[in-house]
């Protein structure tokens, strides 16, 4: 019925109109059941002066068919879903087990974060500093609208306006994504708040971030990631993955956001959000930096063990968290997303229960095995795979090879966690007691300890190392310098983030207690040494506690570290010989991780607070 006419009578009510659809009212008192923006689907919905002529300039650049300008509705959901289907860009999974949600297949090539081909374009290459890729903004520019120009003929691109951050805080941004691509908005409703709540966030001010998504032919010598500090701007071209082209996130949200933080007083990290509730009530926040697929979204979910009765862990974030000092002297965090894009493999019940709960609707999986009737495996999940199955490729699937690709993501709305914490919402953020760093390490480092003071926590997480994962491409296991998980996402030079760090001390008259932990650490035989996820909670308690001043600790070469009798064991069947080993403190081992941090040094050198330097010469007297 495209371009019908319909007729409706008094009283009936119009569920679903197709653009283009004339609706014939035959009495002008007729009382329509129809929500307007129906009828406004894809229409502008603006007439702010900047977008309009951003929209224009880059449609005029692209050449797309049509534009497409994104509300946000209902309505756009579903009539966009039904493109995606249609398009086979989306499948949908069997309704009852998988109520609302969808399976999205990439391309082979296009599974990941790529960070070879991520560049931060400040005007000068000093300012992007040596650990990020640098192109000057003019060539870059250049070279991007050649790649652009013409890229969206026989195409819509979709104007998609978003706010990261709750509406009404002083730390929420504003963004605008233009892109070609359904997955991507679909991806975006999710993950973001969509639609009129960021023009009305903006105003009449023109500080929106610029991003321009242009899938191109999804070729890897055809891809860049491109941000421009400066302009507040992003471009991403020849790729769909989430990590690349879901532009509040990572783009936006850790390396603009990132950028704009130094300039504006304020912090963008890495970190999950998470309030532990004691049994009294009384709630304490914890922001955790951990690398890419190393456990933020199980830990901002943990469920305390049965032995904790009356705790619970309530989830603000699990990937970004937005931090500014607030008037009293304490640093108060939001999560600027809506959603979780999370690693499915590994995922159950056991490991993650909320995470199950969050993907049980409306979520769209990307890259995990599935059957033709729609439902869906992953290695790791409780259950045995089903009859009939297709790998993340849609190939029929044989035992012993990989069902659904490591780096395979949920894309859950946030509302689905049954631990959303009620402060999520709320425009002054929640106050952050501690921060933890963490990494995955085989070896070296212990369980858990607490730094000295905050210039001695700015040190551990600068010199924080990690075994890289499926997250992004390039070689797994191997230990990289990953400075509080910041090393992909640090939109300027790293020294300066350092100093950074080191003078939002001055705003603070109660900063955060920082810690170090190590869930990954294994015994000379190659076992984990600690349970981990949900018994995490128990180092958790530990933290929580030193935050609040209730349990002592053991000076140590390394920082405060626990006494083993202060960490809870109750109800766990644990050999404590390991928790010995778990804490142990190599004094060789040390030696070696402190030259260790040489390379990232001497790469940073002639940036690196002097801070640093000297926190590096206590800790080698201390060993
Ligand atoms: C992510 C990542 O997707 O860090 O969160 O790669
Ligand atoms: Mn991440």
């Amino acid at each position: 019925m495209e371009g019908a006419t319909v007729r409706v009578s008094p009283g009936q009510t119009i569920r679903k109109v197709v653009a283009g659809t004339m609706i014939n009212a035959y009495d002008g008192r007729l009382n329509l059941n129809i929500d307007r923006i129906d009828l406004m689907l894809g229409k502008k919905n603006t007439d702010h002066p900047a977008i309009s002529a951003w929209v224009e300039k880059t449609a005029e650049l692209c050449q797309p068919d049509q534009v497409f300008w994104c509300s946000g509705s209902e309505a756009e959901k579903q009539s966009l879903t039904d493109l995606a289907v249609r398009q086979g860009t989306l499948s949908p999974l069997d309704r009852k087990k998988w109520p609302g949600c969808y399976l999205h297949r990439s391309n082979p090539n296009d599974v990941a974060r790529v960070e070879e081909l991520t560049f931060i374009c400040t005007a000068s290459q000093e300012e992007a500093g040596p650990t990020n890729h640098w192109a000057p903004p003019a060539e870059m520019y250049d070279k991007l609208h050649r790649l652009a120009h013409g890229a969206m003929k026989g195409r819509t691109m979709y104007v998609v306006p978003y706010l990261m951050g709750p509406p009404g805080s002083p730390l929420t941004k504003v963004g605008i994504e233009l892109t070609d691509s359904v997955y991507v908005v679909l991806s975006m409703r999710v993950m973001a708040r969509v639609g009129a709540v960021a023009y009305e966030h903006l105003g009449q001010r023109n500080d929106f971030n610029r991003g321009l998504h242009c899938m191109l032919d999804i070729h890897p010598e055809r891809r860049f990631i491109a941000h421009f500090p400066q302009d507040n701007a992003i471009i991403s071209v020849g790729s769909n993955y989430g990590g690349n082209v879901l532009l509040g996130k990572k783009c936006l949200a850790l390396r603009i956001g990132s950028y704009l933080g130094r300039r504006e007083g304020w912090m963008a990290e890495h970190m999950l959000i998470l309030g532990v509730e004691d049994p009294q009530g009384e709630k304490t926040y914890i922001a955790a930096a951990f690398p890419s697929a190393c456990g933020k979204t199980n830990f901002a979910m943990l469920i305390p063990p049965k032995h904790f009765e009356g705790w619970k862990v309530w989830t603000v974030g699990d990937d970004i968290a937005w931090m500014k000092p607030g008037a009293d002297g304490r640093l108060f965090a939001i999560n600027p997303e809506a959603g979780y894009f999370g690693v499915v493999p590994g995922t159950n019940f056991r490991s993650n229960p909320n995470a199950m709960l969050s993907m049980q609707k409306d979520t769209i999986f990307t890259n995990v095995a599935a059957t033709a009737g729609g439902d869906i495996w992953w290695e790791g999940k409780d259950e045995e795979p089903p009859e009939g199955l297709l790998d993340w490729q849609g190939r029929p699937w044989t035992k012993g090879e990989k069902a659904a690709h490591p780096n395979s993501r949920f894309c859950a709305p946030m509302t689905n966690n049954p631990a959303l914490d009620r402060e999520t919402d709320n425009p002054n953020g929640v106050p952050i007691s501690g921060i933890i760093f963490g990494g995955r390490r085989a070896t070296t480092m212990p369980l858990a300890f607490q730094a000295f003071n905050w210039i001695h926590g700015v040190y551990v997480g600068a010199t924080m190392g990690s075994e890289m994962t499926a997250a992004a491409v390039g070689t797994v296991g191997q230990v990289r310098r990953d400075p509080m998980a910041m090393l992909p996402f640090c939109g300027y030079n790293l020294g300066d983030y350092f100093g950074h760090w080191l003078k939002m001390r001055k705003n603070l008259q109660k900063p955060p207690k920082i810690f170090q932990v190590n869930w990954f650490r294994k015994s000379a035989s190659g076992e984990f040494l600690w349970p981990g996820f949900g018994e995490n909670m128990r180092i958790l308690k530990w933290i929580v506690d030193r935050c609040r001043g209730r349990v002592g600790a053991d000076e140590t070469p390394l920082g405060w570290m626990p006494d083993p009798s202060d960490i809870d064991l109750g109800g766990l069947d644990y050999e404590k010989s390991k928790l010995a080993e778990a804490f142990k403190i190599d004094v060789e081992d040390w030696k070696k991780e402190v030259l260790a941090q040489d390379e990232l040094f001497i790469k940073l050198h002639s940036d690196l607070p002097m801070e640093l330097h000297f926190q590096r010469e206590l800790l080698i007297s201390r060993l």
